[in-house]
């Protein structure tokens, strides 16, 4: 670990994926986190084919391919019912690690009445406030000023005790004013905020040098005054490693934790879009390398799962997913004479109200 900065640590972690997990990752950690992974992938791929298939599914499929690993490792870290997180629509993986059930996820993509949004948003505005999760606004950037609000409010009333609040971004966000005033303003604030950015390479189609002339943008942190790291995105116990760090010190009381994920987009923006403007030698280079089948190789090469127990792994995650999509498919969809129009009272959405 290179520590370049000593008042504004920028810290780079960068090793190869079996060398990082031998020293730092637990067994168990890592199991868990690929556990996640292993069961958003396969959602994921269930969902793509459902929305291939046409009818099932109004509105975009956006999914989280390649992304797993950052997303999970910073959701592992959070306790459910003490610390917020917000995930965006990459972030699948790390939904499940915070708590959402699978149930969430179809019922919202299939439109079921009985799901978080009572079946009135296609994909992925899901959230489950007063468990700590905001329903997302935006992909760009919202989050963090919405988090950061969650976590003055606490404080403000005396019960933030050590949660962290953690929020999710993506590299495009960064360039948006959401970014900049949250961040500026968690920081001044000295808020236990994480801010994970998943460096993707693109914004939609528009590649990093369109978006943004910083050599790095682990570079940011430090304009900000707050922590900032960089890790390779693609293993996962690099990210765990990372994560479990910057968590921590932002529950010390260090504020605000910067962490840039390098890695590449292995699907489209949503399910719509071929993404033939990513050049194949991206895909080739080490960026497009996929975080699942390395987390494997990490298992296998420490001898953590035998093949049968990986199979095993493999049929229970496909049962629950199976189970999720089957059980949503009985369910009715939101019955128009029968509903009130407004998806939310703001109470129901605020922490600590019982809706009544
Ligand atoms: C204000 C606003 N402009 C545009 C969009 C459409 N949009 C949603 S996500 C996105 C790209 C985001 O890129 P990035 O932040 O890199 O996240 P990624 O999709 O790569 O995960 C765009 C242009 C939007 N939702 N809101
Ligand atoms: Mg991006």
């Amino acid at each position: 670990m290179l520590r370049s900065q000593k008042a504004l640590p920028i810290v780079t972690v960068k090793t190869p994926a079996a060398a990082s997990t031998k020293k730092h990752s637990a067994k168990e950690s890592f199991l868990k986190a690929y556990r996640h992974m292993l069961s958003a992938r396969l959602l994921e791929d269930r969902l793509a084919a459902l929305y291939r298939a046409g009818g099932k599914i109004v509105g975009g499929v956006y999914l989280g391919r390649g992304q797993e690993a950052f997303s999970v490792a910073l959701a592992v870290q959070l306790k459910k019912g003490r610390d917020i997180y917000a995930g965006l629509i990459r972030d699948q993986a790390g939904r499940l690690a915070f708590g959402e059930p699978l149930l969430d996820t179809t019922r919202t993509y299939l439109g079921s009445a009985l799901g978080p949004m009572r079946g009135r948003d296609g994909n992925i505005h899901r959230g489950r406030p007063k468990e700590g999760m905001p329903a997302m606004i935006s992909h760009l950037g919202t989050t963090i000023s919405v988090v950061s609000g969650m976590l003055l409010a606490r404080r403000l009333q005396g019960r933030l005790e050590d949660a962290v609040g953690a929020a999710t971004i993506g590299d495009g966000a960064t360039s948006t004013g959401a970014f900049h005033e949250g961040l500026n303003m968690a920081a001044v604030e000295k808020l236990p905020l994480v801010v994970a950015i998943a460096n993707n390479q693109f914004a939609y189609s528009t590649p990093t040098n369109r978006q943004f002339a910083c050599t790095d943008l682990v570079d940011r942190a430090r304009g900000y005054g707050v922590e900032g790291y960089k890790v390779d995105g693609t293993d996962l116990g690099a990210c765990l490693e990372v994560f479990e760090n910057a968590v921590k010190r932002a529950r010390q009381g260090h504020g605000p934790q910067m962490i840039v994920g390098t890695l590449l987009r292995l699907s489209g923006h949503g399910e719509h879009d071929d993404a033939s403007y990513i050049p194949p030698v991206m895909r080739q280079s080490d960026l497009g390398r996929d975080c699942l089948p390395m987390s494997e190789q990490t298992i296998r090469s420490n001898k953590w799962l035998t093949e049968s127990e990986f199979d095993s792994l493999r049929i229970e995650v496909l049962q629950e997913i199976d189970q999720a999509f089957a059980q949503t498919m009985q369910e009715p969809a939101p019955d128009a004479y029968k509903e009130t129009w407004s998806s939310f009272s703001t109470l129901e959405l605020a922490e600590g109200w019982q809706v009544r």
